[in-house]
This record gives structure tokens, C-alpha cells and sequence, in this order.
């Protein structure tokens, strides 16, 4: 074969503009490529949506490729068993009764997953806004997260969606837009300031999970973005509670679009 530079560069640009595309008005668009917005994406996928992960970093994989201070082992509790073997991610349990999986590992597995089940994933991008009509978010406001960084005046892009779900992590990115711009204010007597509480992985895990719900029509909170935003307690490199919340995520935008289309 001769290898051609200018067919290398159309077959690139050609593959990426015409999945991309396709995915404008999409079913699920997930703010985040950590461990929570890659579980959701999973099973979104899995489910049959037409799932987007958008990552405004280079590689997906959020706060799991440093394991605990950077030693790269994360940890899973004993629940997250079925959860890691749905996955195909393989363990170690060690004398203490944890799942112990490399954090490299842990990572490729779900992007692994992510792909497989047929999400698109969409690297080096940031959502930057998110689109409402008729008070329900319908989708997100996209760009370069290059360009955002060097501060360069570039107007964004869109892609809508019936179900975003922000997975940005401690940040809250998206929450924290809705609310800023929506004129509905966070609920201080539910427990909503926008700040983790401090480390009690016991706690924080069941928290996360439990307060993984809709924040606004159209808008799922899920993994550490729950945390913040409720206050609850943060839990460090123990993961399991980010794959469930992920899960529960996933599960919530799958009945929600299932009684839209009725
Ligand atoms: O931070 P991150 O891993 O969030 P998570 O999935 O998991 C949290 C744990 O890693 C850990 C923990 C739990 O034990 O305490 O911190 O809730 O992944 C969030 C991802 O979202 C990306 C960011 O680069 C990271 O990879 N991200 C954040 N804001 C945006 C974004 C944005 N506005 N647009 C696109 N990506």
C-alpha cells in the first residue's frame, strides 16, 4: 500500500464529521469522561441510546488514573463485584476483602466498554453551557477546551440531547451553569451548596448513590458532581460508589426517554 498524507487527512476528517454528525441530536450526552460518566455511558449504550461522552481532557479516565496519591491502585468494595465483572474488569481481592485493580487498567477497561457498546466518545472538547427550552435542558454548548484555555474569542457549537447528565466531577460544572443562569437557586435546606464534605468513604459511598437523581427535566447529576452539590461526605480512591451512581444515572435517562417516546 502507498501510504498517502492527504488520504490519511480526509479519512480522518471525513470518519469524524460524519459520526459526529449523527450524534447532534443524540439521546444521552454525558458531561465527563471519569468513572461515573463512562459507567453511565455503558449502560446507556447498552440499552440501545444514541450516548455522547463528552471529555475536555485528551483521555477519558478522570480521578482514577492516580489511584491514591498517586499510587495507581484503586480500590472497589465487595459490592461492586458484579459490577467489575459486567465490565470485564479483572481484580485481585486482598486479605481486607477489597477489589484491587490497577487504576491503568480500571480505565482502559471502561473506555473498552464505553466503545464496545457503541457510545462516541469526544476527546479535547468542554461544555462550556447547556441549552434549556420550555425550562428543560435539551442539550450542551461545546468547544475546544485548546481553545478555551488560550483564551481565544471562538463562538461554540451545540449538541442536543433528551437526557444530559453532568459527570464533571468535584467541579459541578454543568449544575453549577444551570443554576447559575436558570434563575432557580440551589436548595440550601436540601443539602445543596456546591462543596464536598469531608473524607468518610463509609458514608460518602451510600450517599452518592442515593442522591443521584434529576436536578432539573433533562439534567442528571451523577459520581462526585452528586457529592458536591449535596454536600455529602468525599471518599477518596475507592470507586464503587462512582460506578453505581454511573449505573443508577444511566438507569434514570433510560426510563425517562422510554416514557417520552410513549
Ligand atoms: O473527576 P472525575 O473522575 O469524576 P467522577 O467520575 O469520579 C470521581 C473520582 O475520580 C474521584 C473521587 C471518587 O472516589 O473522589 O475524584 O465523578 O471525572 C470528571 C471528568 O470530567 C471532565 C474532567 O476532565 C474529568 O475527566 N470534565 C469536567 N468538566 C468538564 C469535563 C466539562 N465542562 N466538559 C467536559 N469534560
Amino acid at each position: 500500500m502507498t501510504i498517502n498524507d492527504i488520504q490519511i487527512t480526509r479519512s480522518i476528517i471525513e470518519e469524524y464529521y460524519t459520526s459526529v454528525k449523527q450524534l447532534l441530536e443524540c439521546d444521552v450526552v454525558i458531561v465527563g469522561g471519569g468513572p461515573a460518566g463512562m459507567t453511565a455511558a455503558y449502560f446507556a449504550a447498552k440499552h440501545g441510546l444514541a450516548v455522547v461522552v463528552l471529555e475536555s481532557r485528551l483521555a477519558p479516565g478522570g480521578g482514577m488514573w492516580g489511584g491514591g496519591m498517586f499510587f495507581n491502585q484503586v480500590i472497589f468494595q465487595e459490592e461492586a463485584r458484579e459490577l467489575l465483572d459486567e465490565l470485564r474488569i479483572e481484580y485481585k481481592q486482598n486479605t481486607e476483602g477489597y477489589l484491587v485493580v490497577p487504576s491503568y487498567r480500571a480505565v482502559a477497561g471502561l473506555i473498552l466498554n464505553v466503545d464496545k457498546a457503541g457510545a462516541r466518545i469526544l476527546n479535547g472538547i468542554t461544555a462550556e453551557d447547556v441549552m434549556v427550552r420550555q425550562s428543560k435542558v435539551c442539550g450542551v454548548v461545546i468547544n475546544w477546551t485548546a481553545a478555551m484555555k488560550l483564551g481565544m474569542h471562538v463562538d461554540p457549537l451545540c449538541i442536543g440531547a433528551r437526557v444530559v447528565i453532568d459527570a464533571t466531577g468535584h467541579d459541578a460544572s454543568i449544575v453549577r451553569i444551570y443554576f447559575a443562569k436558570s434563575g432557580n437557586k440551589l436548595q440550601p435546606d436540601e443539602g445543596m451548596n456546591i462543596k464536598t464534605a469531608s473524607m468518610w468513604a463509609e458514608k460518602g459511598e451510600k450517599m452518592v448513590v442515593e442522591h443521584t437523581r434529576f436536578i432539573t427535566d433533562g439534567l442528571i447529576a451523577a459520581g462526585m458532581s452528586v457529592s458536591s452539590l449535596f454536600n455529602t461526605p468525599r471518599m477518596g480512591p475507592i470507586f464503587g460508589g462512582m460506578l453505581f451512581s454511573g449505573h443508577k444515572a444511566a438507569q434514570l435517562a433510560v426510563d425517562y426517554i422510554k416514557k417520552e417516546r410513549k
